[in-house]
């Protein structure tokens, strides 16, 4: 039985990775926080009907002792490091947290699997925010990066720590390049799951209106399940190399918000309120990703249509809502 390790298992992506992998047969650990196992029903939300096939390991991401001591428990056979620091808005608030717990987290994983487990297959999340301001559309693994944000940079820098220890120290590092991917998991913080959930609240009757910003940014947006399947066939290739997972369709933020509103048979315009609050400094307007190569080379390909995904986040954010009036 193979057995893997998970970074930021109670995330949306953990939580569907540690699903697929479950049901591939694998023994499944995961690294959570202190707090997160003490408030479990409202912190691991995601995981809470997996948890007792999990071995959960309370550590600190960015504290290479104690993932040291959890690569040494474990030994794991794949790594999969998704614990990061992801909001982008935030990093304007604390460029020191998001630096640290994404390049720090990244070097303190990479380090101890290189002492402990050499023969460790790692997969490290890379994000589309590290090509930026991007010269050329749409953007595959030879396109140069360009990061506009803190978030982009710390990703970058730790990508390329990732593919130092691929080169020079012969880890087999994989780096997926993931686009924006959303599903009914995603946190309430980004603009998919902030629509969803108050188109859901508007329905019931609990809220009147939606403050945004820029609803003309276009964004290439995926469904999250898709996505981890990818990450798991890096890590079954013969080789190490780098992948760009992205659905290649531009939709904008105004698109997100027709097609939920329409789910519940409201016109989006009449409660919509601009917040400029909400604007970002230097965004990144649109970034479009071509994932021919993981197409070709790991059969990959995303099941769900923009539509199809829209509808599944407003009808799962309706019947959360229900359940708990
Ligand atoms: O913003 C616009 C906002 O916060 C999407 C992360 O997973 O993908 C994600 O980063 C767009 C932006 O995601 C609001 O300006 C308008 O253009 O959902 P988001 P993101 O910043 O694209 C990348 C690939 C990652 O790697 C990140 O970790 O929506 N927008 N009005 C708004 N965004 C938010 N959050 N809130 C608004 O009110």
């Amino acid at each position: 039985m193979k057995r893997a390790l998970i970074t930021g298992i109670n995330g949306q992506d953990g939580s569907y990775l540690a699903e697929l992998l479950l049901t591939l047969g694998y023994e499944v650990h995961g690294i959570v926080r202190r707090e997160a196992i003490e408030d479990a029903s409202h912190r691991l939300v995601n995981i809470l009907h997996l948890i007792d096939k999990l071995k959960l390991h309370v550590g600190a991401v960015d504290n290479h002792l104690s993932i040291y001591k959890i690569v040494a428990n474990v030994r794991p056979d794949e790594c999969y490091h998704l614990a990061a620091s992801s909001f982008v808005s935030y990093t304007f608030d604390d460029e020191a947290s998001v630096l640290s717990n994404n390049f720090t987290a990244t070097h303190a994983l990479l380090a101890s699997v290189k002492e402990l487990s050499p023969h460790c297959r790692v997969y490290f999340a890379g994000s589309s925010e590290m090509f930026g301001n991007a010269r050329f559309s749409p953007q595959n693994e030879s396109t140069p990066f360009n990061p506009r944000s803190v978030y982009g940079i710390s990703k970058l820098a730790a990508f390329h720590l990732a593919r130092n220890y691929r080169e020079h120290h012969k880890l087999f590092v994989a780096a997926g390049i993931l686009y924006n991917h959303e599903s009914p998991r995603r946190g309430y913080q980004f603009v998919t799951r902030k629509i969803s959930t108050t188109v859901a609240k508007i329905h019931l009757g609990l809220a009147d209106r939606l403050e945004l910003g820029n609803i003309d940014a276009l964004r290439d947006w995926g469904y999250a399940p898709d996505y981890v399947v990818a990450m798991h066939a890096m890590l079954q290739q013969e080789k190490p190399e780098d992948y760009v997972i992205a659905t290649g369709v531009l939709h904008s933020v105004r698109d997100f918000l027709s097609e939920a509103f329409s789910v519940v048979g409201l016109d989006y315009e009449a409660y919509i309120h601009t917040n400029l609050d909400h604007f970002r400094p230097g965004e990144v307007v649109s970034l479009c990703g071509d994932s021919s190569k993981a197409r070709h080379t790991l059969g990959w390909q995303p099941t769900k249509s923009f539509k199809q995904m829209v509808k599944e986040m407003v009808l799962t954010d309706i019947e959360h809502l229900e359940r708990n009036q």
